[in-house]
C-alpha cells in the first residue's frame, strides 16, 4: 500500500494529479482545504489537500515504463509477448469466472464527488452568503417576471426597488406603487443626498415609504354629533359588502357609547329579509326604525326624527344592470339636504370590480368610502387605488362581524401599515 499526499488549487487538479501519479486504482484516504500566504504576500489563497492510497500489488499500477528490466531480482514483467503456457499442477482447472463488472467509472465519480464535497464544506460561510443574494435576486426577478416591471422602476435604488415589489405584491397598482416610490426617493435624496441614496437602509426607506403612504390617504372625522342637530348618515353600496352590519355597530356605538338619541330609517324594502335584519338590530338596541318607500315616507320619517341626534339610512344593493332601483335610490336621497353619504365597498371585492362600482355610485354623490372585511383579505392595495381614483375620504373600516366592535374610525397610519407592513425587525 502507498499512501501519498497531494497539493493543488481545485479539488479537480487535486485529483488529476492523483490519478496520474497513483493510476486509476488510487483511492481518496482525506481531503482538506487550508489557507496558505499566496504569492509575493498578496492575500491567502485556498490549498487542497488530498491524501490518497494505492495498492501497489494491483496490476496496471503504478504505471511502469513498458520493456524496461525491471530490477526486481532480475525478473522481468511478463507484459509483452506470448503468455507462457500455465503449469498445469499449480492451479486447479476451474471454469472461467463471471466477467467482472467494471466499477472502475462508478469509483472515480465517487471520488470526485466526494472531494467536490469536502471542499464545499470549507466554504460553507462564503456560499450561505452568496445563496442568499441569489435567493433575494431569484425572487426579486420572479416577482419582476410576474408583475412586468416597466424599465422606469429599474432607476429605482434597490431598497426602493424592493419596496415597490412589496407594494404591488399587495395589491397595489404599478403605476400607483411607482409614483410613492418615486416621491419618497424624491424626498429621501432631498434629505440625504444622491450619493447617500444608493445605501439607504431598508427599514429606514420602508419607515420613509410607510409615511409618503399615510399622507396620500385622506380620512374624514368620525361623525360629528352636534347638540341640538339632527346628523344624517346613509350608507349605499353592492349587496352583501356590510351595510346593514355596519349601520348597526354606528347606531350601538353612538347609542350605548356616546348616550346619544338615534333613529334608524331603511329604504332597502325590497327584500324582507333585510327589513327584518334591521329590525332586529333596532329591538336589541331600543331605537325606533323606519320603513320609507316614497318620498313622503321619507320626509315624514324625518320631520318624525327631529329630536335625534342620528338617523343612520339603510339602503338596498343592486345588481350591476339594475339602474332602475338605483335612480329610484337617487330620487330619496336627493330629498336629503345634508347628508353623510358613506359608499360601502368590501377589501375582498377584486381590484377592477371596485373601481366599476366606485363609478356606479358616483351618482348619489358619496362624500365618504367606507371599507368592510378587512379581516377578510390579506390585500390591502385596492384600498388605495380606489382611493386615489373616488378621491373622498375614508371614514370607518369593518373588521369583522361583530357588532358593535368590529368598527374602527379609518386612520391614515393605520391604513398605511397595512399596505406596507412593519418587518418583524421594525416592531422591534
Ligand atoms: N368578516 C366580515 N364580515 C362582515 C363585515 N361586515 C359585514 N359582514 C358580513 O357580511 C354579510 C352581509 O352583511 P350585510 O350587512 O347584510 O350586507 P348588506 O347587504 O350590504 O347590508 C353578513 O354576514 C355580515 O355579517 C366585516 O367587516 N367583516
Ligand atoms: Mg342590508
Amino acid at each position: 500500500m502507498r499512501v501519498k499526499t497531494f497539493e493543488a488549487g481545485s479539488m479537480q487538479d487535486a485529483l488529476d494529479v492523483v490519478k496520474k501519479d497513483m493510476g486509476e486504482e488510487a483511492f481518496i484516504l482525506s481531503t482538506r482545504t487550508r489557507r496558505r500566504p499566496a504569492a509575493m504576500g498578496l492575500g491567502e489563497e485556498a490549498v487542497i489537500e488530498v491524501t490518497a492510497a494505492v495498492d501497489e500489488a494491483q496490476a496496471g499500477v503504478p504505471p511502469v515504463a513498458t520493456g524496461a528490466p525491471s530490477l526486481t531480482y532480475g525478473l522481468r514483467a511478463p507484459l509483452d509477448g506470448p503468455a507462457l503456457p500455465r503449469p498445469a499442477r499449480e492451479i486447479p482447472q476451474v471454469p472461467p469466472p463471471a466477467p467482472a463488472m467494471d466499477l472502475q467509472p462508478l469509483r472515480r465519480e465517487l471520488l470526485e464527488i466526494k472531494g467536490a464535497v469536502a471542499a464545499l464544506k470549507d466554504n460553507d460561510l462564503r456560499n450561505a452568503s452568496i445563496l442568499k443574494e441569489l435567493d433575494q435576486m431569484k425572487a426579486l426577478l420572479s416577482r419582476i417576471q410576474r408583475q412586468g416591471m416597466p424599465p422606469a422602476q429599474l432607476h429605482l435604488p434597490p431598497s426602493l426597488l424592493e419596496l415597490y415589489g412589496d407594494l404591488v405584491a399587495n395589491d397595489v397598482e404599478p403605476l400607483i406603487a411607482l409614483r410613492l416610490c418615486e416621491y419618497a426617493q424624491r424626498a429621501l435624496t432631498d434629505q440625504d443626498g444622491d450619493a447617500a441614496m444608493g445605501a439607504v437602509d431598508p427599514e429606514r426607506a420602508r419607515l420613509f415609504l410607510r409615511r409618503v403612504i399615510a399622507d396620500f390617504i385622506p380620512v374624514a372625522p368620525p361623525i360629528q354629533l352636534d347638540p341640538g342637530k339632527m346628523r344624517v348618515a346613509a350608507l349605499v353600496g353592492p349587496t352583501g359588502v356590510g351595510k346593514t352590519t355596519t349601520l348597526a355597530k354606528l347606531a350601538a356605538y353612538a347609542q350605548l357609547h356616546l348616550k346619544q338619541k338615534v333613529a334608524l330609517l331603511t329604504l332597502d324594502t325590497y327584500r324582507m329579509a333585510a327589513v327584518d335584519q334591521l329590525q332586529q338590530y333596532a329591538q336589541i338596541l331600543q331605537v325606533p326604525l323606519h320603513v320609507a318607500l316614497t318620498v313622503e315616507d321619507l320626509r315624514s320619517a324625518l320631520r318624525f326624527y327631529q329630536d335625534r341626534a342620528l338617523v343612520l339610512i339603510d339602503t338596498p344593493g343592486h345588481s350591476p344592470k339594475d339602474t332602475d332601483t338605483l335612480n329610484q335610490l337617487r330620487g330619496l336621497m336627493d330629498e336629503l339636504p345634508e347628508v353623510e353619504t358613506h359608499l360601502v365597498l368590501s377589501a375582498t371585492t377584486k381590484p377592477r370590480d371596485l373601481t366599476e362600482i366606485a363609478a356606479r355610485y358616483e351618482p348619489l354623490r358619496p362624500t365618504r368610502l367606507l371599507f368592510t372585511k378587512l379581516d377578510e383579505t390579506s390585500t390591502y392595495g385596492p384600498i388605495l387605488s380606489t382611493l386615489a381614483r373616488v378621491k373622498r375620504p375614508l371614514s370607518y373600516l369593518g373588521t369583522g362581524q361583530e357588532v358593535p366592535e368590529a368598527l374602527e374610525l379609518a386612520t391614515s397610519r393605520r391604513v398605511a401599515d397595512l399596505i406596507l407592513p412593519a418587518t418583524p425587525k421594525e416592531a422591534e
